[in-house]
């Protein structure tokens, strides 16, 4: 029979320029809770850097109805590789001062589980560690998520953790506890499909009207900029039926209200898998609404499914267009054509969406684009009636685009992540200006 174990799970905090919580959760670490909570008998401790709703923030933040809003915020100084942009640089998420008293409240762990997702958010890990280590000394941390998947040098170099899980952690962590713990009391249950991964540990949050959901993993498609190939060897999708039945748990367990879609490609494969899931919650009359944070693909979405999306209550709808110019589209986006988000907006429409209601992103920043490529693509957008949303671009290593920032010498191979963040292109190494930059975005809110 397994030990009794204490494992602290953290979601650190935000260091950057902005944040918003974008319906934004530590899905990675909630999946990681649920396998330990359904293979071990280790007590588990949440806390949550990201929490908008812990009880003794200093002040009530507003929360949408969608269930978006701000986090509380504290301007912090600006690491020296970022000093020449001229944006203030904050923490974000609880004070510091509550976070060391949940640490003080909390039973002293055998382990220390952390995730972090961009590649620019390291800084929320190091000060997590550094109040970890101040208040349990060398207790062993294991840090999974998409940064160190990428980064896994530097995560280890950097950050203070003693352990890292590069890629998906189900089949991993495991072995890794048995490593750190060096007890082999961890069972290894071998989790073959999506299937198989028990559903996230959603209990764990404090607020649940507003949940994440994964409907598969990966993508087929490889566009220059985007970095899912690196994270999940392969795309997979779960069957319809056990999605619709966690979305009934989520229902009638917690509750919940809003549902984000995590997915990199949700709309591929649409006749196995979207329609019957949308199938699904129509037919069990969830009264759910939906969100698609994550841009769909535009190409898939004809009347049928336009319908459907309408029915089963999609409310917030993101679609990834990202270019117009014929070039890079050839070279960037195989997902897209320049006719595609035309007929798609119409189908919307005849199911009852308003256009302007439907958010349009358009990349910018792209290492082969200029200011009159977006500019033109934004009022493509506008002639059609939705509304151009900039998604600035991340510069990820591993990805076509990194290969071309660094051989021409815009940024060095091993440049520190902060460099990576969305907003540094403009100052730093891109062909678009901040002046450019700023006047792109009054051409999208005049
Ligand atoms: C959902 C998502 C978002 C959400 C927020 C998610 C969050 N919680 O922060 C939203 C929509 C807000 C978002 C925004 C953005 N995103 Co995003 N996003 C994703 C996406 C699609 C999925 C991440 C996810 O949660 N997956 C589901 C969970 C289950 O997977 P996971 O976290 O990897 O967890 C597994 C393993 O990593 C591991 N694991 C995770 N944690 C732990 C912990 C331990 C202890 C262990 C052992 C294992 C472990 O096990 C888990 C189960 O297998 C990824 C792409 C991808 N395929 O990962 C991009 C991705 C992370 N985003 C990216 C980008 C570019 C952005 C934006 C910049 C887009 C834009 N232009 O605005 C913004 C940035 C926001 C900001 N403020 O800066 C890039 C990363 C960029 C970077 N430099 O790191 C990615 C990789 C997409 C890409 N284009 O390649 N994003
Ligand atoms: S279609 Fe989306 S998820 Fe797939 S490679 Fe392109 S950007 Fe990434």
């Amino acid at each position: 029979m397994p030990s009794k174990k204490n494992i602290l799970l953290i979601n650190p905090w935000i260091y950057d320029f902005t944040a918003y919580d974008f319906w934004m959760k530590p899905l990675g670490l909630l999946y990681i809770a649920a396998l330990l909570k359904k293979h071990t008998n280790f007590t588990l401790s949440f806390i949550d850097c990201l929490d908008r709703h812990h009880p003794s923030l200093p002040k009530k933040l507003h929360t949408k109805e969608d269930g978006r809003g701000p986090f509380l915020k504290q301007e912090v100084s600006k690491p020296r590789v970022l000093a020449n942009i001229p944006r203030k640089f904050s923490r974000y998420g609880i004070p510091l001062a509550l976070f060391v008293e949940e640490l003080d409240q909390a039973v002293p762990p055998d382990l220390v589980l952390l995730t972090c997702t961009m590649t620019y958010w390291y800084p929320g890990v190091q000060a997590v560690v550094e109040q970890v280590r101040k208040k349990f000394g060398r207790v062993p941390i294991l840090l999974g998520g998409v940064y160190p998947s990428i980064l896994p040098h530097h995560a280890l170099a950097q950050t203070g953790v003693d352990v890292i899980c590069r890629g998906p952690g189900e089949n991993k962590i495991f072995s890794l506890i048995n490593e750190v713990l060096g007890d082999g009391t961890c069972l290894d249950p071998r989790i073959e499909t999506l299937d198989r991964m028990p559903f996230p540990a959603i209990s764990l949050l404090r607020n649940k009207s507003s949940l994440p959901l994964l409907t598969s993993r990966g993508c087929p498609l490889r566009c220059s900029f985007c970095a899912s190939f690196l994270l999940s060897e392969r795309f997979e999708q779960r069957s319809a039926g056990s999605v619709v039945h966690e979305l009934e748990v989520l229902c009638k367990l917690y509750k919940a209200t809003n549902i984000a879609f995590y997915d990199d490609a949700l709309l591929l494969n649409k006749q196995k898998h979207i329609i019957p899931i949308l199938e699904g919650v129509i037919q069990k009359k969830l009264a759910l609404s939906f969100h698609t944070p994550n841009g769909l693909h535009v190409d898939e979405i004809d009347y049928e499914l336009a319908l459907l999306l309408k029915q089963a209550g999609f409310r917030s709808l993101y679609l990834s267009q990202e270019t117009f110019e014929e070039t890079l589209i050839k070279e960037s986006c195989p997902k897209v054509s320049s006719d595609d988000l035309g007929k798609a907006l119409d189908h919307l429409e005849r199911a009852g969406f308003r256009r302007e209601q439907i958010n349009v992103y358009l990349m910018v920043g792209l290492p082969d684009q200029d200011v009159s490529g977006v500019r033109q693509s934004v009022m493509q957008v506008r002639n059609l009636g939705a509304q151009a949303r900039l998604a600035h671009f991340s510069p990820i290593p591993g990805t076509a685009d990194w290969e071309k920032i660094v051989s021409r010498g815009y940024l060095k191979e091993k440049v520190d992540p902060l460099l990576h963040n969305k907003l540094v292109f403009p100052y730093v190494w891109g062909n678009i200006t901040p002046d450019e930059f700023e006047s792109l975005k009054k051409t999208i809110h005049p």
